[in-house]
Parts: C-alpha cells; sequence; structure tokens
C-alpha cells in the first residue's frame, strides 16, 4: 500500500466474533436494557446501583477466556506494524481486544471498561473486582464517588484534538464494524473526505453513513480485514 498517514476507525463489529455484543440490534435492547437506562450521565444520577451492576457484569464478561481477540484485531496490528509512525487506531469500542492483539497506536475515544474514575479528582484506576455503588475511592477516600471510565451520551469523547489532527493529515480512512449512527465518530469520514484521503467502509452491511465513502466491503470483519491488510 502507497499511503502516508492512515487512520482506522473500529466499532462493536469488529468485536462482534470475539463475542462481545453489538449495541444496535434488532429489539433496540442491549443486554436486556435500553441504552438510555445505561449510557447516560443522568441514568448513573438517577440509579447508580443499575449502572455499576450492568458495567460489572460487562467487565466479567470481557475477561471470559473465551473472550480473545480475532483475526481483524490482529491483522490491523499486523498493519501498524508496517507503517509504523504512519498510523493511528480510534476505537469507540470499550474492550481491550486491539491491545491484546498487539495493537499500540490506539485512542479509546468512548473509554475502557477495565478503568475507573473518581468523579471528585478525574483520576483514572484500573479496577479491582466488581464495584459497588459506595465503594471507597482510594485517591480521595470519599464514598460513592468512582464511576465507570466511559463516555455516555451528551458527554465528551477523549482525545478528540489528536483524533482530528490524525483525520486531517490522513491519506487513507478505513471505517470498520461501525453502524455509523453515533457522532462524532459518525462524522469522522466527512474529514477524512474533505482533506482528500481514501475512505474504505468495511463492514457486515451498509452503515448509516455508508454514500460518503469511496470503496466499501460487506462482509464480516474477520474475513474480510486480513484480506483487505494483506
Ligand atoms: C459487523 C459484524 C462483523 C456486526 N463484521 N461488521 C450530531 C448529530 C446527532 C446527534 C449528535 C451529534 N453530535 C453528537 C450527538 C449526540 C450523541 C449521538 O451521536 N447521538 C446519536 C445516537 C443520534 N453523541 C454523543 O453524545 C457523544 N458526545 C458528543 O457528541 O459530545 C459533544 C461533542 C461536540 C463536539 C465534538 C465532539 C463531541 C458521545 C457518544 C458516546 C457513545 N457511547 C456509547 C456507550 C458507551 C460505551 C459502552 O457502555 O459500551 O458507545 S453508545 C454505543 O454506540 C457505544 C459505541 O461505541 C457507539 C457506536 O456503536 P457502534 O460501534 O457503531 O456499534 P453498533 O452496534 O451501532 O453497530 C455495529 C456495526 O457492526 C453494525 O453496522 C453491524 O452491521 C456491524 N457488524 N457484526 C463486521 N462480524
Amino acid at each position: 500500500m502507497r499511503y502516508q498517514h492512515i487512520v482506522i476507525l473500529t466499532g462493536a463489529g469488529i468485536s462482534a466474533e470475539s463475542g462481545i455484543k453489538t449495541f444496535r440490534a434488532a429489539d433496540g435492547l442491549w443486554e436486556n436494557h435500553r441504552i438510555d437506562d445505561v449510557a447516560t450521565p443522568e441514568a448513573f444520577e438517577r440509579d447508580p446501583a443499575l449502572v455499576h451492576t450492568f458495567y460489572n457484569q460487562r467487565r466479567e464478561q470481557l475477561l471470559l477466556p473465551d473472550i480473545q481477540p480475532n483475526a481483524a484485531h490482529e491483522a490491523l496490528a499486523r498493519l501498524e506494524q508496517h507503517f509504523a509512525g504512519q498510523f493511528l487506531l480510534v476505537t469507540q469500542n470499550i474492550d481491550n481486544l486491539h491491545e491484546r492483539a498487539g495493537s499500540q497506536n490506539l485512542i479509546h475515544m468512548h473509554g475502557e471498561l477495565l478503568n475507573l474514575r473518581c468523579t471528585t479528582s478525574g483520576q483514572v484506576f484500573p479496577h479491582q473486582g466488581p464495584v459497588m455503588p459506595d465503594a471507597r475511592c482510594g485517591c480521595c477516600d470519599q464514598h460513592g464517588t468512582l464511576r465507570p471510565d466511559i463516555v455516555w451520551f451528551g458527554e465528551m469523547p477523549m482525545q478528540m484534538e489528536l483524533i482530528y489532527d490524525a483525520l486531517e493529515a490522513c491519506d487513507l480512512f478505513i471505517s470498520i464494524g461501525t453502524s455509523g449512527h453515533v457522532y462524532p465518530a459518525a462524522g469522522f469520514v466527512e474529514i477524512a473526505n474533505s482533506v482528500g484521503a481514501e475512505t474504505v467502509e468495511i463492514n457486515l452491511e451498509p452503515s448509516k453513513t455508508q454514500s460518503a465513502f469511496d470503496r466499501h466491503i460487506y462482509g464480516p470483519a474477520s474475513r474480510e480485514v486480513p484480506l483487505f491488510v494483506e
């Protein structure tokens, strides 16, 4: 490949074949919850116990031995080795499958499931087992200040400046396994187009923003991403 600056965006579809459910299933429910009941700051304020239970369950699931990176995660790690210093992987996923596959220059724009954040100090900690709503925080000694280090609806995604800088410099943008429903990630393709980058969508089916892409590859990520990369 002849590219100088590559930006890859991944979504839930890349982890689907590793056994992690995507968000926008046909029934509109996500692990038996409406997304608004568990992934907003208002939901956390209203019912912190429900939100902690939900994320505790998802942490437990992520740590099951059969949840492993798949061939698509591995192919992106190989692509990064080939384009070292010219490659940024931005994931909307809060799982850790990209890093477990070997990806290094990686931004988790919606946060990380295995981290907690103190709402008083902003400090981020790795989780240590299930979190109770009144747990004591190690940094400020207060009870009930810990929350998942996750970007909920209405909150600012992480490291946006770095992401926008990379998009404005890229000549190849590939979006993998995302439905294109959630902004600002759904708008990245327009930024890449505006600087003349080649834009490619790899997904099981056309996304909401499919018309913005130059190329479309439809099929399971674990098959299509390695084929594209090799
Ligand atoms: C496969 C496959 C296989 C399956 N192989 N493919 C502009 C317009 C309208 C609204 C807004 C707007 N700007 C902001 C908003 C508000 C809001 C928003 O976008 N709302 C929309 C829903 C309308 N956005 C926000 O609030 C964001 N913050 C924000 O905008 O701050 C202000 C700001 C201002 C200026 C600059 C920057 C920011 C925050 C969004 C936070 C999202 N949080 C969540 C939950 C947290 C994580 C968690 O608990 O797990 O993040 S929501 C959920 O959706 C999760 C995901 O990361 C995100 C995206 O979902 P994704 O990855 O696309 O998954 P799915 O399930 O939708 O799709 C999977 C796809 O894979 C499908 O297409 C399948 O076909 C495919 N697939 N198997 C290949 N094997």
